[in-house]
């Protein structure tokens, strides 16, 4: 037991880290990449950068996400592990817009 104490205290906080960073951009109410590529079975940060004066809402029903990012202001959107697959999202408050997909493989 001693022994076992002695390794975790060895580990990094690996439960609470993201595997991989990535930073989407909000501007003039789309989002950039509006394509994100992913790999399977890792979580992922998702930095949210809004460069618009005013406020988004990152959603995604199939991600189960919903965030508001005030304008000027980044967020992090913690994803992942995910399966292979699309994933749409989409700003709520320019929905006509902003919209985009991560693409999990
Ligand atoms: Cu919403």
């Amino acid at each position: 037991m001693k022994t076992l104490i002695a390794i975790l205290a060895l580990l990094p906080a690996i439960a609470v880290a993201a595997d991989l960073e990535m930073t989407l951009t909000i501007k003039d109410h789309r989002f950039s990449p509006a394509e994100l590529k992913v790999p399977a079975g890792k979580k992922v940060k998702l930095v949210v950068d809004n460069q618009d004066a005013t406020a988004e809402e990152f959603e995604s029903h199939e991600l189960n996400r919903e965030k508001v990012i005030p304008g000027n202001r980044k967020a992090n959107i913690f994803i992942g592990p995910l399966q292979p697959g699309r994933y749409p999202f989409f700003g709520e408050f320019h929905e006509d817009s902003a919209q985009g997909v991560i693409i999990v493989e």
